[in-house]
């Protein structure tokens, strides 16, 4: 039905067969359907699965739409996924208590088939909007990878990962040698495309799906390595900085190479408290700086 809902996914939550079957043959077009047939199900599949629309009966046998609902909302990993109530109960105060928990639309039974597909034709757009808003405020927009939103939110979460688990974790920095010499001999332009191609080409050192770069900002760069001791952390860097140098970008005033190089700085540790979060990041800066100091194109850890 619409081209945009590719990919979403709705659950239909129903005790009665002949419900589920009318309903997942109205939606089925529009998106994946998935089934579950009571409460405890519709909960299991929603934290497994995390469809991206519930549509959810209200009267059923040992746990009703109601607790349902008050379930998914207080989980995190449930709490955002829109439900549609849809149910033969429909008094006016069904509605209220329906909403004011949290549903994004209500809708009585006997239903009319278009209805039904219409109003979860505009919540499946709502969500692809969001999805789409999503990403975008994680991407940054010059290089197209990771921004400092998604840094900041993936430091949070692997060092919490690290510090729980008693991991090394590797933090580092990585920024362009003699770049404002660069952009004054070539221009900003071409900097802008140099910038983009050190950004992908360190990307494509970094092949664990939960290694991560991301730009900080002007023409720094981040990398966290996860599950990465002092010794690891060299051989990925290592083949960051000659990634680097391999896209042999021409910089005539670089006072290292004749090329576009970076420096890197690296801070690797177990963590013991979530407090020494915020100066991971200026452990990594003094690395760089020693790095820059030495004679920049280097890595210092
Ligand atoms: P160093 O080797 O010590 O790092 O020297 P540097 O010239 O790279 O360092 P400095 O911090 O003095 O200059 C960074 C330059 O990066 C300044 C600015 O012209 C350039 N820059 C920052 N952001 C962008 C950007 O988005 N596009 C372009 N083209 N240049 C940028
Ligand atoms: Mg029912
Ligand atoms: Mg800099
Ligand atoms: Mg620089």
């Amino acid at each position: 039905m619409n081209q945009n809902n590719k990919g979403l996914s709705i659950l239909i939550v129903d005790d009665d067969k002949t419900n589920r079957r009318i309903l997942k043959e109205l939606v089925e077009g529009m998106a994946v359907v998935l089934l579950a047939k009571n409460g405890a199900q519709a909960i299991e599949k929603s934290t497994e699965l995390k469809p991206d629309l519930i549509i959810l009966d209200i009267v059923m046998p040992d746990m009703d739409g109601f607790a349902v609902i008050d379930t998914l909302k207080n989980n995190r990993e449930t709490h955002d996924i829109p439900i549609i109530f849809i149910t033969a109960n429909n008094c006016f105060e069904m509605e209220e208590k329906g909403l004011r928990l949290g549903a994004v639309d209500f809708i009585a039974k006997p239903f009319h088939g278009g209805v039904v597909q219409a109003r979860v034709n505009t919540h499946l757009q709502s969500v692809a909007h969001k999805k789409l808003l999503d990403q975008l405020a994680h991407i940054d927009a010059l290089t197209t990878i990771a921004n400092r939103r998604q840094f900041d939110e993936v430091l949070h979460k692997e060092w919490q990962y690290a510090y729980r688990n008693r991991t090394e974790f590797t933090l580092a920095v990585v920024d362009i040698d003699y770049f404002k010499s660069y952009n004054d001999t070539y221009g900003h332009l071409v900097g802008d495309k140099a910038l983009r191609s050190v950004a992908l080409a360190l990307q494509s050192q970094l092949v664990r799906p939960r290694d991560f770069v991301g730009r900080l900002g002007g023409e720094e760069f981040v990398i966290v390595l996860p599950e990465t001791d002092v010794r690891g952390a060299e051989v990925s860097l290592h083949n960051c900085l000659n990634a680097v140098r391999e896209l042999d970008i021409p910089h005539e005033n670089s006072q290292c190479e004749a090329c576009v190089t970076v420096s890197i700085g690296s801070y690797t540790c177990i963590p013991e408290n979530m407090t020494d979060m915020l100066n991971a990041l200026n452990f990594a800066d003094q690395s760089l700086y020693l790095a820059k100091d030495n004679g920049r194109n280097q890595l210092y850890s």
